[in-house]
């Protein structure tokens, strides 16, 4: 943390090449007050990249800092012409914290805010007294520079956290965050400035006239150093020049006095397109009296967070079963949102479709008839009703044999018939199923069935089978 005004050690490049990780979240300038003011030519050669974008797509709980701007439509105080006052410029904070709001959680805060918190003013007025609720996203959106003339990379790095969303609202006015043709989401600017600063009345009259054109789906803060936003602004951006703008948390910046719109436009377009979570922001307000407000934020976290079904345990089923008979497996699965289910069987010789719904949790039974003897593996998986699908299960084997084959062997001859009496007579091994021993196909699976397979074999009797 720096006090203002504080000179602070010079880092050398030296020191600044052995830690770069240091570096990134260290100011390597002095940082003065009054912050030196830049004109827009300076920057007319400087191409700064946008940093590079780390995927900011929260899973599950959506985690912010909210902060709430109180500030004043019309400013009290003048900028550098000592004619023009300021637009929406910040007294101070109503509230900044840090919130997790789980799916589909609705938050809402509300807090009172009074003059006493302000060491600059001893009155508001309810006509002329306004809130910006804003949320910074707390993942790490990449490193921004507050300082394109220096010459190393790391010019006055901070830390970007994007704003997803923001909402203004005057008392008895409420509003909320919302997208436009152009945006995502509505876009905030903090506008770095200073009254002594030569180059900052451009920016003011840009942003004016810009926000009252009503074209661009933005709201603006002025941030006046000299005024009470020097320690945020220097703490959270490095801001080392005024003026300079960080749209939505720093994802655009523009350092210097510019006039012509563009260089804003370009920005808001920018920023505006972002990607964002899908969030409800609502803020209200009143005034209370006795130079009091009262506000209250409301977030709803729309982010969808889906899981995969968990994968079911093997089918349970027949472990052998015959040729051309209908077998039944079943299997229950369930998924960590409860999400309907679709289930798929993979047979062995086929895949079935997706078949479903189906409540998660609840036993599904799949059946299948095979027409080639074999050794097969049953496995089955699942998806949610979001396509999101499990891997495929363990697998449940069966053996499929025609009837007749009482030794389940690759033939029906003489072999089965010898099988047969040793499984009647001496105890042996019974057929694999039991119904493959079942030649003749009555209600027995005995000697008859023997017989009726010597007569198959050396007879020519009919062969196994139900007639
Ligand atoms: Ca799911
Ligand atoms: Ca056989
Ligand atoms: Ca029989």
């Amino acid at each position: 943390m720096r006090a203002p005004g504080k000179l602070l050690t010079v880092i050398t490049l030296t020191i600044l090449t052995a830690s770069i990780a240091f570096a990134a979240s260290q100011a390597i300038r002095d940082i003065v007050s009054p912050l030196p003011s830049l004109d827009s030519q300076e920057f007319d050669n400087i191409e700064f990249s946008k940093p590079t974008q780390v995927d900011k797509k929260p899973t599950g709980n959506y985690n912010c800092q909210l902060r709430v701007y109180v500030s004043e439509p019309l400013s009290r105080w003048k900028d550098y012409t000592d004619y023009y006052y300021y637009e929406h410029a910040f007294l101070g904070f109503g509230i900044d914290t840090t919130l997790s709001i789980a799916y589909q959680e609705t938050v809402t805060v509300t807090r009172t805010w009074d003059v006493s918190q302000n060491t600059l003013i001893s009155d508001i007025s309810n006509s002329n007294i306004e809130v910006f609720a804003v949320l910074f996203n707390s993942e790490d959106g990449g490193t921004g520079i507050s300082d394109p003339l220096y010459e190393d990379p790391w010019g006055a790095p901070f830390t970007i956290h994007n704003v997803d969303a923001a909402a203004h609202a005057t008392p008895g006015n409420p509003g909320s965050d919302g997208p436009s043709a152009n945006s995502t989401h509505t876009v905030f600017i903090e506008e770095g400035t200073s009254q002594t600063c030569p180059n900052c009345p451009y920016v003011r009259a840009a942003l004016k006239s810009l926000y009252e054109s009503g074209d661009y789906n933005f709201l603006y803060s002025a941030m006046i150093t000299d005024k009470g936003a020097y320690s945020y602004m220097v703490n959270n951006y490095n801001l080392t020049y005024v003026p300079s703008c960080y749209f939505d948390g720093g994802d655009d910046i523009l350092v210097g006095g510019y006039s012509q719109e563009s260089y804003y436009t370009d920005r808001l377009l920018s920023s505006g397109q972002r990607e964002v979570p899908d969030l409800d922001l609502e803020v209200s307000m009143s005034y209370l009296g006795d130079y009091q407000i009262e506000f209250t934020v409301s977030i709803t976290n729309n982010v969808f967070s889906n899981s995969a079904p968990d994968t079911p345990a093997a089918p349970t089923g027949p472990s052998a079963g015959l040729l051309e008979d209908e077998h039944i497996f079943s299997v229950a699965a369930t998924d960590p949102e409860s999400d309907q289910l679709y289930y798929m069987w993979d047979w062995g010789d086929e895949q079935s479709g997706w078949i479903g719904p189906f409540n998660s949790g609840e036993t599904v039974n799949g059946n299948h008839t095979w027409s080639a003897e074999g050794e097969y593996s049953v496995s089955v998986k699942v998806k949610d009703q979001y396509d999101v699908e499990s891997d495929w299960s363990d697998v449940r084997s069966v053996k499929v044999v025609r009837r007749g084959n009482a030794n389940g062997d690759d033939l029906i001859n003489v072999g089965d018939a010898v099988f047969m009496v040793s499984y009647v007579f001496r105890g042996g091994a019974a057929p694999e199923p039991i119904e493959a021993g079942n030649a003749n196909c009555d209600a027995w699976t005995n000697v008859g069935d023997a017989v009726y397979l010597v007569s198959y074999v050396f007879r020519g009797g009919l062969p196994p089978g139900c007639y």
